[in-house]
């Protein structure tokens, strides 16, 4: 952990660190988008305090009832509808700018990445702002907020789902390897606002280092790798990555 009299030199060689390396790889979670007022899920203020993740985050949370999971995705809808991209955000598209290889992959289902003007990305948990049919498969966008009928429909008349991966079901096929090659051939793997708990992301992190990859990690909280990374940053995302890229 890097606090006090040694955070500037350490701020310095992980920035040097950055900008030497010619491919990138960054892991973000929900503490990126903090900063432009969207709930994290852990944590002080997280929605797990208030909210059980077996009740709203399950596939069988869904079939018991679709209605109640839809009411909390159309009200977090609506929360994310009113945010912007926030410095951090705007730090990344800026770094993958001046970069040959560069791979976004985020665990955020919230769209700021997007909207900030981020490329190449992998978004390994989905996305809010798209539905898929339970019947037919179909997968198409809707941001209208907050939805006229809920549970919304497909045109085959079957009930659609958050285009988001809950708790005990695979992330989008092929999605997990693209991601570890991305981190493994980087140079620099940035992991930012992640409480890094939940895998399989969270192995992205240990995977870095078995690849000799330099590992910085930016969070308010100690996380179950900030002891084994090169610099873990004890900061607002927000405040450092645009100091840091
Ligand atoms: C700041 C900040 C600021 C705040 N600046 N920092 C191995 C071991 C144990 C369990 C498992 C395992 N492998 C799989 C599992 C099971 C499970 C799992 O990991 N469980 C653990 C929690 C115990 N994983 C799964 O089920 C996954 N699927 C799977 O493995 O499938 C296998 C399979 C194969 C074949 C067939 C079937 C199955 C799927 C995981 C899906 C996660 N889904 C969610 C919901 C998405 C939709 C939605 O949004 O509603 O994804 S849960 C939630 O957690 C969300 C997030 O993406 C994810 C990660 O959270 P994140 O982003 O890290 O946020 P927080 O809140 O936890 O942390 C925020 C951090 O930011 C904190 O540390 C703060 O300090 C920090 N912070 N402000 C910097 N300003
Ligand atoms: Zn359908």
């Amino acid at each position: 952990m890097t606090t006090g009299a040694d955070a500037m030199s350490s701020l310095e060689q992980a920035r040097d660190s950055i900008a030497r390396a010619h491919s990138v790889a960054v892991l973000t979670g929900a503490g990126v988008s903090a900063e432009s007022g969207i709930p994290t899920f852990r944590g002080a203020g997280g929605l797990w305090k208030t909210f059980r993740a077996e009740d709203l985050a399950t596939p069988e949370a869904f079939a018991r009832d679709p209605r109640l999971v839809w009411e909390w995705y159309d009200w977090r809808r609506g929360i994310i509808a009113k945010a912007a991209p926030n410095p951090a955000h705007h730090a990344l598209v800026q770094l993958e700018k001046t970069k040959r290889e560069f791979t976004l992959v985020t665990q955020n289902v919230d769209g700021l990445h997007d909207l900030a003007g981020s490329g190449r990305m992998l978004k390994l948990h989905g996305d809010i702002w798209r539905m898929r049919c339970t019947e037919c498969g179909a997968n198409w966008p809707d941001r209208r907020t907050p939805l006229p009928k809920l549970p919304p429909h497909c045109g085959c008349g079957g009930m659609a789902r958050p285009g988001v991966v809950w708790f005990g079901e695979p992330l989008p096929e092929g999605m997990m390897q693209e991601a570890e090659h991305a981190v493994s051939s980087a140079q620099v793997f940035l992991v930012v606002g992640t409480s890094a708990v939940v895998y399989p992301a969270a192995g992205l992190v240990p995977y870095a280092k078995r690849n000799g990859v330099t590992v910085v990690e930016i969070n308010l909280e100690v996380t179950p790798f900030s002891e084994m990374v090169d610099f873990a940053f004890s900061a607002p995302a927000g405040e450092l990555l645009p100091q840091l890229v």
